[in-house]
């Protein structure tokens, strides 16, 4: 890739700053993050100088799933505020140059979503081709525990959120299908009606403004006609070999992409587990800016899959990374993300949030600026938040981490308590949720009423405050990283090529533009190990573009790096 070859986008330039309403900022005293509590915050977002924010689902929603079970796409729910506070936060943050996507959830709907409270009242309903209905298969004997004796669900699919896929209704003696929860029933994407309800929904809020969407479960739309058994036991979920990447898949987004996305120039990022890079070049091809891919955040799953914990030595994690690096060329486009709301925090899981809590969190940062493709920081990274200590579950209020877990001790998939609470630990999305830490007051500065979740005990040590005072702090040393994603068409639009891929403790690649090209080289692990640089670039006059630790080098040369020690040199 030279300077003349690159093809510009704003959304490729951008710093994504991932924000999660009910937990972000409280204004009114309710225990839940809410929306005048963003624009409290527009300025603090400015400091840190992201492009772009990516605003978790605000829409009304009964909140079985968090708001991920949209009951009407054009309301606020209330609890984060009205349409007015929206539009004022829209506009504050435009003021400030940063862009806001909304996150698009049209995989499925609310129970409560009027289309599926008609749908569900007769076979008849013109709303009833809306949803997935379907007869229960009629088995001998008792049947499932899940329907009337002697029926059972229409076929083997699983749910996400643990149990069968379908639900029975007793309304019209049918059951429907619902990938996730039962209060989550999937929407008919063949009919034509609901796919242009979407458009025009979409429509109607990039008329508003938005600046993209950020696309849920985007690779789940299309099922395959007949909804056959899953042979794949060992999917993700059982089913996810039909129901990912269906048949009808790429006919439906490049629709989408040019009935609505096109004509307002709309950053697009589908969430898609399960694609290849083939796949995600088919899925750019239809038109989506880039695709968030899970395969590094698979790599510590145990023997019994997401609810069971296991190991990964450094050359996984840097395979699974590579391959999306060096996997799409110029027909696609990276997502780079550690972490989200449905994933434990990455300092927790891929850095040291004990004696190396600061270094292995700003190694983190310079892995996340520092790979090609467009990085999201999930609030509360910048300041190296850690998972939460749960105690029991009493203090675990996500949906998916309540089922999977009874389920898990129903089938004694779990020794014993302790068992089941370090796999807690170490998997909840709650990890992910607790309030945001402002300060060291009383629940981290984020509400003056009672949290709907606990806040992180280490609040008084790790909070915005104590950050921003202190120069040499994570959040400050993101703050410098963000402004040389900035400064650099190098570490935006560079190649990627990796180095010591066996290398057990470091990580290091170049990114190279035409004539110009920089190297980073990361220690991630606790123990000093000693950087012979690549033949390439050993002995060349370089610059230190960013340190996390005080280290002066004009040059590339061997070097002991200390722990969870990021370098990154420009070279002349
Ligand atoms: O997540 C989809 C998804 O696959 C996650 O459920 C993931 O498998 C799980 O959390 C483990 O990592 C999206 C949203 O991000 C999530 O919050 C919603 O619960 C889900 O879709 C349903 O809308």
């Amino acid at each position: 890739m030279t300077q003349s070859d690159i093809d510009r986008q704003w959304w490729k330039e951008a710093v994504v700053y991932q924000i999660y309403p009910r937990s972000f900022n409280d204004t009114d005293g309710s225990g839940v993050g809410d929306i005048q509590g963003i624009i409290e915050r527009v300025e603090y977002l400015d400091d840190l100088g992201v492009d772009v924010v990516w605003l978790n689902p605000i829409y009304e929603s009964p909140g079985a799933d968090n708001g991920y079970d949209i009951s009407s796409y054009r309301s606020i729910d209330e609890q984060f505020g009205t349409m007015a506070d929206w539009e004022e936060l829209l506009a504050k943050l435009h003021e400030r140059d940063i862009k806001l996507i909304m996150d698009l959830v049209v995989n499925h709907t609310s129970d409560e979503h009027i289309w599926f409270e008609e749908s569900r009242k007769s076979t008849d309903n013109e709303y009833r081709d809306y949803y997935i209905w379907r007869e229960g298969r009629q088995v001998d004997g008792e049947g499932g525990p899940h329907g009337p004796s002697g029926e059972a669900p229409p076929n083997n699919w699983e749910s996400f959120f643990g149990g069968p896929a379908w639900s029975y209704d007793e309304q019209t003696g049918e059951w429907y299908l619902h990938i996730f929860d039962s209060k989550q029933p999937d929407l008919n994407w063949e009919n034509t009606e609901v796919r242009e309800e979407i458009y025009d929904m979409m429509e109607w809020w990039l008329e508003k403004g938005i600046d993209g969407f950020r696309m849920d479960v985007i690779n789940l739309l299309s099922k395959p006609d007949g909804l056959p058994d899953s042979e794949d036991e060992d999917a993700l979920v059982v089913g996810a070999d039909h129901f990912m990447n269906g048949p009808r898949i790429h006919d439906y987004l490049s629709e989408m992409h040019e009935e609505v996305i096109e004509p307002y120039d709309a950053m697009t990022v589908g969430e898609m587990a399960n694609v290849d890079a083939e796949q995600a070049r088919a899925y750019s091809a239809d038109g989506m800016s880039m695709a968030f891919t899970f395969d590094h955040l698979r790599l510590d799953f145990g023997p019994n899959g997401r609810w069971s914990h296991g190991t990964f030595e450094l050359p996984e994690l840097k395979r699974a990374m590579s391959y999306w690096q060096e996997g799409l060329g110029d027909e696609g486009w990276n997502a780079v993300f550690l972490g989200n709301h449905d994933e434990p925090r990455i300092l927790s899981r891929f850095g040291n949030d004990g004696v190396y809590r600061a270094e292995s969190a700003k190694l983190l940062a310079t892995l996340l600026m520092t790979l090609q493709g467009t990085p999201y920081i999930f609030q509360g990274d910048e300041l190296g938040m850690t998972n939460y200590p749960f105690e029991s579950l009493d203090e675990v209020r996500d949906v998916d981490t309540l089922k999977n877990v009874r389920i898990a001790r129903e089938e004694g998939r779990f020794a014993d308590e302790t068992e089941m609470l370090d796999v807690v630990r170490r998997r909840s999305r709650d990890n992910a949720r607790t309030p945001m830490q402002w300060s060291d007051e009383e629940y981290a500065g984020f509400t003056d009423g009672e949290p709907w979740i606990p806040v992180n005990p280490n609040y008084e040590k790790v909070n915005v405050e104590a950050e921003r005072e202190n120069r040499d702090s994570v959040w400050n040393y993101y703050r410098r990283l963000v402004d040389l994603h900035h400064e650099s068409d190098l570490l935006v639009y560079g190649d990627y090529d990796l180095y010591l891929p066996e290398h057990g403790e470091l990580w290091v690649y170049t990114r190279t533009l035409g004539d110009e090209q920089a190297l980073v080289a990361l220690n991630v692990s606790d123990t000093s190990t000693t950087f012979e640089p690549p033949d390439v670039v050993a002995g060349a006059d370089a610059e230190l573009l960013a340190a996390n630790y005080t280290v002066d080098a004009d040059a590339v040369e061997t070097t002991d790096l200390q722990p969870w020690e990021a370098r990154v040199y420009k070279l002349n």
